[in-house]
């Protein structure tokens, strides 16, 4: 048998499943298609990205010994989506099958179960560049009544053993959070991470991006993602040294002047496969064994990669695609424009768009607590506001980003991310951040002229959805403030957010323009 061997574009590492064992006579495929480009109209950051990391990794397989064909988009014969270019491309080179590890999104790998019996059939293999796979998730959620991330992380702590003495978790508890929630600090400064020069491939690639899709958000030349696994361990190398042990405590923080904070800045090179989560959460725990960096900070970093991020890769395996349809709590709105363009005089919500346009990144509580409180309290319609986080964002991958945006932002899945919406009012955003202080608004108004939107909001999206949040333990104490709340305030609070709302500018099809 010659099989041909399909890499997708976050399937950058010689550990693939689809790479082991391969027979002499294998052709290894990696694809440039528009198709991939245009489903939603990606940042110009993603899509550089992708072209540039996929040109690269063909150059290492050949340098390994593998025979490659890499499609470039500009290539008159390629088909221009993943499917048709792999299935040319194995009649081409005379294959009789195409094998593929498990895409990370769920629209492919229904396509491609759909040809496992067709006459040039597709393997589909398992994508074991995790520390969980999709059926042990299943097994572990099988005997739960309700799931939570904090029990199905300690299992892996104690299946992996990071941060582990003798069956006890290091430092005697799980969670450190509660050393972690300070705000941003007047004069705290941040690490500069390191500069990637765009050497010629990248450069080639960078052309194709710009030439093809000039209309897309962002623009190359303020681009600094690693394209090689050179690169990214030179980022890794960065955060262990200079970031990691403030990572903890200012991991919520929002800054006016960074974008990144003490954050990694590694979860693009880690969806595509230039990093394992193993080898960047054992680097991690081994600078707290060195006496490096503090507890509360290494757990916290290795909870996102060893907790969140297999949780919700467990979770978007299990439940789709059901879980896309979900819309618990009714939301109907399109989105606001300005999440394209920055346009609002709501400070806060103005930087994260425009840090988001710059670098194609904002971390994760602009994610959550900005832009996605914002939407939530809005109660924008969750496939628009998912397009908009796939879209913009250099890490997004369906996996990743649906049960983070449907789950977590929007509580669209009833509750299966978190046990509450994640909703906030103004105040929270002014003790985490230094941008009210830049703002037209005042977060200690609920009503008036100079009332940050946000706090009328908030109390509005209680009120709309009494019926389902008011029995939640977790908002039991919120709304016995609501109830307590004078008649006359709360018709008032309830007149500015309806005034608010009628006059926000939504923009349904933008996207759209791209999609074509
Ligand atoms: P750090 O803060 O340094 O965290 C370290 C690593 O932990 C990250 O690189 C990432 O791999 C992992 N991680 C942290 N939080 C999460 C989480 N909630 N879920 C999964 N992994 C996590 N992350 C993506 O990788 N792709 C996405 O498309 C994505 N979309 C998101 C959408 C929304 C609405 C929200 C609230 C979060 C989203 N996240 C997504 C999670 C998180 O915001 C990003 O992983 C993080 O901001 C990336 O920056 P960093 O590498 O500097 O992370
Ligand atoms: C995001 C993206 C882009 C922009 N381009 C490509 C591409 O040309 N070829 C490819 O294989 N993958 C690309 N991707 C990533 C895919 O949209 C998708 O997320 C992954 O292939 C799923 O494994
Ligand atoms: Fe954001 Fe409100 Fe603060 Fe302005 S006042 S920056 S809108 S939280």
């Amino acid at each position: 048998s010659k099989p041909l061997l399909l890499i997708l574009g976050d399937q950058l590492s010689l550990s693939l499943a689809t790479l082991r064992d391969a027979p002499d006579n294998a052709v290894v495929a990696l694809c440039e298609v528009t198709q991939e480009a245009h489903y939603v109209p990606h940042h110009i950051h993603k899509i550089g990205l992708f072209f540039a990391a996929m040109r690269h990794f063909a150059q290492q397989l050949r340098e390994t010994g593998f025979q490659v064909h890499y499609s470039e988009l500009d290539d008159t014969d390629n088909c221009q989506t993943l499917i048709e270019e792999a299935e040319r491309l194995a009649t081409l080179y005379g294959c009789d099958g195409i094998r593929v590890a498990r895409p990370g999104e769920w629209r492919l790998y229904s396509a491609m179960q759909d040809r496992q019996t067709a006459d040039l059939p597709w393997h589909l293999l398992e994508d074991d560049r995790f520390f969980t796979t999709p059926d042990d998730f299943s097994l572990w959620a099988q005997s739960r009544k309700q799931l939570r991330l904090e029990y199905f992380y300690r299992e892996q702590r104690k299946r992996t053993g990071l941060l582990m003495e003798n069956g006890e978790p290091v430092g005697g508890q799980w969670n450190f959070d509660h050393d972690n929630r300070e705000p941003i600090q007047r004069d705290l400064l941040f690490p500069t991470p390191p500069l990637h020069e765009p050497d010629a491939l990248t450069r080639a690639a960078f052309d194709a991006a710009t030439r093809h899709f000039p209309d897309h958000m962002g623009d190359l030349a303020t681009f600094n993602w690693p394209v090689t696994r050179r690169q990214a361990l030179g980022d890794l190398r960065h955060f262990l040294e200079h970031c990691l042990a403030d990572f903890g405590r200012y991991q919520d923080a929002i800054s006016e002047s960074s974008a990144f904070l003490f954050h990694s800045r590694l979860s693009a090179a880690l969806n595509i496969g230039l990093l394992t989560p193993q080898e960047v959460c054992q680097a991690a725990e081994e600078r707290y064994v060195q006496g490096k960096a503090p507890i509360n900070a290494v757990e916290g970093f290795i909870r996102q990669i060893l907790g969140w991020r297999e949780y919700v890769r467990g979770l978007y395996w299990t439940q789709m695609p059901a879980y896309k349809r979900g819309n618990h709590l009714g939301f109907e709105r399109d989105l606001p424009a300005f999440y394209w363009d920055a346009n609002t005089d709501m400070h806060c919500l103005r930087r994260a768009v425009e840090m988001t346009m710059e670098n194609s990144y904002a971390h994760h509580i602009q994610r959550l607590m900005v832009t996605g409180n914002f939407a939530l309290l809005c109660g924008v319609k969750p496939e628009a506001l998912c397009d908009w986080y796939l879209a913009v964002y250099v890490d997004a991958c369906e996996w990743v980003e649906l049960p983070n945006t449907l789950g977590m932002v929007l509580h669209a899945d009833g509750g299966l991310m978190g046990s509450k919406p994640y909703c906030a009012s103004g105040k929270y955003i002014n003790k985490m951040s230094d941008h009210c202080q830049h703002c037209r608004y005042s977060p200690n108004q609920v009503t008036g002229e100079k009332a940050c939107p946000f706090n009328s909001l908030y109390w509005h999206f209680l009120e709309r959805h009494r019926d389902k949040l008011s029995q939640n333990p977790r908002m039991k104490l919120i709304y016995g403030s609501l109830s307590r709340m004078k008649p006359d305030k709360r018709a008032a609070i309830h007149q500015q957010a309806e005034q608010f709302l009628a006059q926000l500018e939504t923009s349904p099809g933008y996207g759209q323009a791209c999609h074509t």
